[in-house]
């Protein structure tokens, strides 16, 4: 059995995913407990949020809890999905974000190091997702930092789709699509790696012009341009590359795919000790390699370094959340 806490429990994007994952989208047959964790605020929520739950009737869902201390629902998890986070309210600064939402990933790092089992999986997806990654792994020292990923995936499901659409090509025939580096503005979709039809997507698009500026802006934009159009962030498409995600992991093959990782030891040259998305690929029950030989050239590297920039900034405004000896 797995046993799976979701933070942000009454949130939107959980209230996609809670359903699929109790539906058995994510682990197949595989039995599941779910553990719930949300803020005191959102009792009442919750309760509906249960009932809800009840009234699906899933089969393999063998059990839940829901509650508002991370140590008592971490304890004892397979795998962690930490969706839960503060939104950017008006007038915030993205440090503001960073300051904010930091703690509760501090908090959570040690309640996980406390009570987790040791192998557990950790997904950050709440934002700035990256730098909170980097806060939970720096407070988990008992967990290998390899367990701890931030998600970039629906970046790169982004990206899958616009190419297939100006190709006016199936998306399955597109593949290879590496996000590179921050889930900001600021990430590198990268089209000069990815195939379509087997085929180099300049060989296939030809326009170069449409690559470098148009696509790159609609995917690193299609986050707010979804806000303006419908109100509310992306909630289901992003639900849907959280298990797209695990999925990946947790089956091991040589397809390639987005995740944000720990990049000590990376072939890229990247700054070691941040949480910046290469392309991987899986070695099953959530463990992954960075593949090292995907050609990087100037306009890559130029646009990467940007990214790898942001992230150094963003660490510098948290360190002081990592434990104290660390602090130089
Ligand atoms: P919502 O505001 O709908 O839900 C967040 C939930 O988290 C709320 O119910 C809130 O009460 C809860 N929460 C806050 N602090 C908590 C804590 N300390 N412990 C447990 N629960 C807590 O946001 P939603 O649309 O679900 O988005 C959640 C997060 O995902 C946001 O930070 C958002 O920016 C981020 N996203 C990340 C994406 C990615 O690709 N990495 C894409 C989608 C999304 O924008």
């Amino acid at each position: 059995m797995k046993r799976i806490v979701i933070t942000g429990a009454c949130g939107q994007i959980a209230y996609s995913l809670i359903f699929k994952i109790a539906n058995g989208d994510l682990f197949g047959q595989e039995e599941i407990a779910l553990h719930l964790l949300e803020v005191k605020e959102m009792e009442n929520a919750m309760h509906g949020l249960l009932m809800e739950i009840e009234d699906c009737c899933f089969p393999l869902l063998k059990e839940v809890k829901a509650g508002f201390d991370p140590l008592e629902m971490f304890n004892d998890v397979d795998v962690a999905i930490l969706v839960g986070a503060k939104p950017r309210g008006p007038g915030m600064e993205r440090k503001d974000l960073l300051l904010d939402n930091g703690k509760i990933f501090l908090e959570q790092g040690k309640a996980l190091n406390k009570v987790a089992k040791k192998d557990v999986k950790i997904l950050v997806v709440g934002n700035p997702c990256n730098t909170n990654c980097l806060i939970a792994m720096h407070n988990a020292p008992n967990i290998p930092k390899e367990n701890f990923y931030a998600m970039t995936r629906l970046d790169q499901n982004r990206a899958q789709s616009q190419l297939a659409k100006k190709a006016s090509i199936s998306l399955d025939k597109v593949s290879n699509v590496t996000i590179w580096g921050n889930h900001s503005t600021t990430q590198v979709p990268d089209f000069m790696n990815a195939l379509i039809d087997k085929k180099s997507v300049l060989e296939v698009i030809k326009d170069k012009q449409w690559l470098e500026n148009t696509f790159m802006q609609v995917v690193q934009k299609r986050g707010s341009e979804i806000i303006a159009k419908r109100g509310k962030s992306s909630a289901a498409s992003a639900a849907q590359a959280i298990v797209d995600t695990l999925k990946s992991l947790y089956t091991s093959s040589k397809k390639l795919f987005s995740l944000a990782v720990c990049s000590d030891k990376n072939s890229y040259g990247i700054k070691e000790d941040l949480i910046f998305s290469f392309p991987c690929f899986s070695l099953g029950n959530g463990r992954y390699k960075i593949i090292d030989n995907i050609k990087v050239d100037n306009f890559l590297r130029e646009k990467i370094t940007i990214s790898e920039k942001e992230l150094l900034e963003e660490k510098s405004l948290v360190k002081h959340l990592f434990p104290n000896e660390e602090v130089d």
